[in-house]
């Protein structure tokens, strides 16, 4: 394979798209090996078709404010691939929504469906829409908006996207309602919807938990468990929510969270009814960490930086993109942390990485670690094709066994001569071979 001259034409392609190209060249340097070894994949010329998504659906995003003023957005969905399921992944509502970002997360989440064991393929999409400061009924109007173009090119079997950064069970509820207006059908087109309406018990808390579920996996590898751990968790989101329940309840201390203004250092522990005040934070209008410190005097709010300054065992990344560069990357191999386990999309630069990775620090990939919130929005799909609703044991228990599945497919596919699990390579590695070889089975289309 060549690599070089692979990246090249993309960049000519695709100028300026700088996470996408990151993500697609650090999933290709892992495979180098496989495909060299596979010239049946070359033959066929599955990575070339695998980089680019089958179809980019654009649209524009029109919706009034309280005020009655026009507002137009932009909106998108990324159909990557679909050799092993439907189409499936995440809306992100964010001002810096674009259609590398987008790219890249379709790109990451065909490898990280395929790990999940769950018959989905990738896709993304979303919009520059910013909810924050929007009141209930501007989110409304826009989801509906949304909704208008979007419905065209979705369906149950085909394309089934769910939340991400700025859409949860609020956003899902009201694009829903207007799919089912618009088609008159109640189906499973959407996951993450609410329990009352084919909701799955567990996946509000999915993606979290499954990164503790993931973590406790690497941490085992080394005799270790997170009872009496320190932790380090960013964003107060979705994810960092539901890992600071998981880390608490596993007898580990969660010390940070935070925003986009800074972070908040609680030595005594966020746990408890502290985890519930994140959500009330992250719903608040003002979307900032700084109220935790006025709420509870013991901690304290640091502006502008990033928790990884801070000395802990175990490092959850949970809130955006390359938000761990390799400073933050040095501070945390000075302070003696152990793991870092990525809840959010690629939060770390690939600088970061190679620091982390060269110093043996255990280091689980997004695609890997996160897996287990798409992982269940399969299993709410199973449950709407069943039209059937699991307990909210049952289907913690499959989560948990999927995540533990995933964690031995990285060991085997990505442990090195040494002894290291390179889970980036053993990640990359597993969720390439079942897409590529579905691709080679069903023909070049
Ligand atoms: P939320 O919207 O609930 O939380 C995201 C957090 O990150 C917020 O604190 C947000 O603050 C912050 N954030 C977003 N963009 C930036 C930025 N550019 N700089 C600094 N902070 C930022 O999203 P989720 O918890 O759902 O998602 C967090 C991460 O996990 C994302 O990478 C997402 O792709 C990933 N993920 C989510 C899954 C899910 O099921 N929800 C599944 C797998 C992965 P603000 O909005 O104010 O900027
Ligand atoms: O990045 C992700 O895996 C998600 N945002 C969840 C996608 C999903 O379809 O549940």
């Amino acid at each position: 394979m060549d690599l070089e001259r692979i990246m090249n034409d993309l960049e000519k392609k695709h100028p300026g798209e700088m996470e996408y190209l990151q993500a697609v060249r650090e999933v290709l340097e892992s495979l180098e090996d496989v495909v060299n070894q596979n010239p049946q994949f070359e033959a066929a010329g599955i990575i070339d078709r695998l980089i680019e998504p089958d179809r980019v659906l654009s649209f524009k995003v029109p919706w009034l404010d309280d005020n009655g003023n026009v507002h137009v957005n932009l909106g998108y969905r990324v159909q990557f691939n679909n050799a092993i399921g439907p189409y499936k992944g995440g809306l992100r509502f964010h001002p810096s929504v674009n259609l590398s970002i987008l790219k890249f997360l379709g790109f990451e989440q065909i490898f990280k469906n395929s790990l999940t064991t769950l018959p989905m393929g990738g896709g993304k999409g979303g919009s520059d829409f910013d909810p924050k400061g929007k009141s209930d009924k501007e989110i409304m109007r826009f989801c509906q908006s949304f909704m208008l173009e979007l419905w065209k090119i979705i369906g149950p079997e085909t394309d089934v996207p769910a939340g991400d950064i700025g859409v949860g069970g609020r956003e899902i509820g009201y694009m829903y309602g207007m799919y089912k207006k618009l088609t008159r059908e109640h189906t499973g087109v959407l996951t993450g919807k609410g329990l009352n309406w084919g909701g799955s018990l567990i996946r509000p808390e999915a993606t979290g938990y499954g990164t503790v579920y993931f973590a406790k996996e690497m941490l085992a590898t080394k005799g270790e468990t997170f009872e009496g751990k320190t932790v380090c968790i960013s964003g107060f989101g979705n994810v960092a929510w539901g890992a600071a329940q998981k880390v608490t309840e596993f007898g580990g201390k969660v010390v940070t969270i935070s925003g986009p203004d800074g972070y908040v250092y609680d030595a005594d522990g966020i746990s408890g009814e502290k985890i519930e005040y994140m959500l009330e934070l992250r719903a608040s209008n003002q979307d900032i960490v700084q109220p935790y410190a006025e709420e509870f005097p013991e901690a304290k709010f640091v502006a502008g930086k990033h928790p990884w300054e801070m000395k802990c065992d175990v490092a959850l990344p949970c809130a955006t993109q390359n938000e761990l560069n390799e400073e933050d990357a040095n501070a945390l191999v000075a302070n003696g942390c152990m793991c870092v386990a990525e809840g959010a999309n690629m939060p770390s630069t690939p600088g970061a990485v190679e620091i982390l990775q060269a110093n043996k620090i255990l280091f689980g990939p997004g695609k890997a670690v996160n897996a287990g919130g798409v992982a269940t929005s399969g299993l709410e799909m199973s449950q709407n094709a069943m039209k059937l609703n699991w307990r909210s044991g049952e289907v913690d228990e499959k989560l948990h066994h999927i995540m533990q599945s995933i964690h031995a497919t990285c060991v085997k596919n990505g442990t090195e001569e040494d002894g290291y699990v390179n889970y980036v390579k053993g990640a990359n590695i597993a969720g390439f071979l079942k897409v590529a070889n579905s691709m080679l089975d069903q023909g070049i289309l």
